[in-house]
């Protein structure tokens, strides 16, 4: 049976990197994101080594991800995994600083658009059966609080305990689900959160030694293809560089 992948934010970064890495290795693609030009590009390139299927999408818009998904080709009709990876962080001011249009952005995308496309691709996944896979972008930020992680923080918390429930009601699926928490890793992450300030981008990963999308994109092979009994349930990895932060006190 040919090995066919979902990934949800292809047009750089981790999605893009999984894109190569699992169409290197022969699996079907059906790719997503917002930035046509780039998704058709990836598409155009990737193509010379296997079946792409590329879909512009916002993952915050459920019909369009309703139309899109049902209207998937018939060679798309089973999937063997899904990375649900479209996701951002808006800002990292203090709370009482932060615009509500950023809160709504980050909720929509990081949990209401990973919400839609688990949803309406469990039945794909669930007839491909045993050995299926989901491995569902958390991050560090889910587990550890920092200054100004707070919206963008709760999300991934929430995708970290959305994927652990839905282990229970996919058992006998043969369906595995992971939740992946990455720490500091080097891509438009941080362009996009810092509204394209290149100096910010330049200062957070200056020095770092950050992981890179490739690195992601192993990890992520690497999961969805353990032997069949086996779900990583949750994995968190962080550059050598970085460490938690020690307790803050005001002593003012
Ligand atoms: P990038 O900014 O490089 O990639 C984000 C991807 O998500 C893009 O392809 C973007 O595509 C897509 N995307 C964003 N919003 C939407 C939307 N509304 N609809 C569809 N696609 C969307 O970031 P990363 O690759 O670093 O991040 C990927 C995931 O990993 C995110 O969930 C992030 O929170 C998480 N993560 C990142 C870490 C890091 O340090 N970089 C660490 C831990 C987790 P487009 O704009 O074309 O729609
Ligand atoms: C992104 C990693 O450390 O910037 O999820 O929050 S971090």
């Amino acid at each position: 049976m040919t090995s066919t992948l979902f990934i949800t934010g292809a047009t750089s970064g981790f999605g893009e990197a999984c894109a190569r890495r699992f169409a290197e290795a022969g699996w079907s693609l059906v790719i997503t994101g917002r930035r046509e030009a780039r998704l058709q590009a990836l598409a155009d390139e990737l193509s010379a080594l296997t079946d792409v299927h590329p879909l512009v999408l916002d993952v915050r818009d459920r019909h369009a991800m309703e139309r899109a998904i049902d209207g998937l080709p018939e060679k798309f009709a089973t999937l063997r995994g899904l990375i649900n990876n479209a996701g951002l962080a808006l800002g990292a001011d203090p709370a009482p600083r932060c615009d509500l249009n950023d809160w709504d952005v980050m909720v929509d995308t990081n949990i209401k658009g990973l919400l839609y496309s688990t949803r309406l691709l469990l039945p794909r996944l669930i007839a491909h059966g045993r050995g299926a896979g989901i491995v569902n972008l958390g991050s560090v930020a889910g587990n550890w609080p920092y200054p100004g992680s707070h919206v963008y923080g709760a999300t991934k918390a929430f995708v970290r305990q959305f994927s652990l429930s839905l282990r229970n009601d996919l058992v006998g699926t043969g369906v595995r689900v992971t939740d992946l928490e990455p720490g500091l890793c080097e891509s438009e992450f941080s362009l996009v959160r810092f509204g394209g300030d290149q100096a910010k981008y330049d200062a957070t990963y200056s020095g770092a030694e950050p992981i890179q999308p490739e690195d992601i994109a192993e990890t992520i092979h690497w999961i969805l293809n353990q032997p069949a009994h086996i779900n990583i349930n949750s994995l968190e990895l962080m550059p050598v560089s970085q460490t938690w932060a020690g307790f803050a006190i005001d002593r003012s």
